[in-house]
């Protein structure tokens, strides 16, 4: 389907509040921050998406510019997780599904409405997946996959960790990854005190052409220097130590 850019003035209409999945942790100095990383415009117009409006609207005022009702739908539908860890439950019930969307105005609605990563307490994660892909090991998209595993430098958190999670989830939603998009799953990030992580899950840990591809692209987006690895699920979900075999490494 034909593809084109998101008009950069629509960084003008977005939202500058901040709730939902908000643990109060460092709110007002992450929302300083959200205010201070603002995207360019040119991250804007980098997001792909389909040419065909979905005016979910139905109605166009003669006031209103017809274009300020469309709606600019996206690939694939995709759903917002959180989760906070609770040593006293088992991982799973931990999980909540956020919300869910299916176009660009929803997405920066839903960006610009919860905390930043860098806002959220330690043990927090938010995962971003494809409608219908559960972001866990042992759902059947993701049981033979694997992850591009990038770990966040303490020493420079606050410069990367919201760079990094926000590049990753343009990438994903606006499919930066051409013909490789399919095995794409989706994307997590890990507030963690020992060190932050975000992460890339594709779906056949097995088709390493594809995944090398995925891996190069994210690390442009992410303009990184140094090399990330690719880890499958099963090795990740059957560690004994704190290393796991990297499949791959671009
Ligand atoms: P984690 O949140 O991926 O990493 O896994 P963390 O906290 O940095 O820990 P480390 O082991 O990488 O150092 C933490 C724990 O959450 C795992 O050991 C599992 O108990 C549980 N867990 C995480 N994930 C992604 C899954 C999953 O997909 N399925 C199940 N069953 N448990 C999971």
């Amino acid at each position: 389907m034909a593809t084109t850019d998101v008009v950069s003035s629509m960084s003008d209409e977005k939202e500058s509040v901040k709730s939902g999945v908000d643990d109060g942790t460092n709110s007002e100095q992450a929302q300083q921050k959200r205010e201070e990383q603002e995207p360019p415009a040119d991250q804007f117009q980098r997001m792909q998406i389909n040419e065909e409006p979905n005016n979910q609207a139905g109605i166009i005022e003669s006031s209103v510019p017809g274009e300020m009702l469309v709606k600019h739908p996206l690939q694939y539908r995709w759903v917002l997780w959180y989760c906070k860890q609770d040593r006293t439950k088992p991982w799973e019930e931990c999980l909540k599904e956020v919300a869910t969307f299916d176009t660009v105005e929803d997405f920066w609605a839903l960006y610009n409405h919860i905390q930043l990563a860098s806002g959220l307490s330690w043990g927090s994660d938010y995962y971003l997946f494809k409608e219908g892909i559960r972001p866990m090991w042992e759902d059947p998209n993701n049981i033979e996959g694997g992850r591009w595993l990038i770990q966040v430098d303490k020493a420079r958190r606050n410069e990367l960790l919201d760079h990094y999670w926000l590049e990753l989830l343009m990438a994903v939603v606006g499919e930066q990854f051409e013909e490789c998009g399919e095995n794409v799953c989706g994307v997590v990030v890990n507030i963690r005190q020992k060190g932050d992580k975000v992460s890339l899950w594709t779906r056949d840990a097995t088709k390493e052409e594809m995944n090398r591809k995925i891996g190069l692209i994210s690390k442009q987006k992410l303009g990184l220097a140094e090399s990330i690895s690719y880890e499958q699920h099963r090795d990740t979900s059957h560690k004994n130590s704190s290393t796991v075999k990297a499949r791959l490494r671009v």
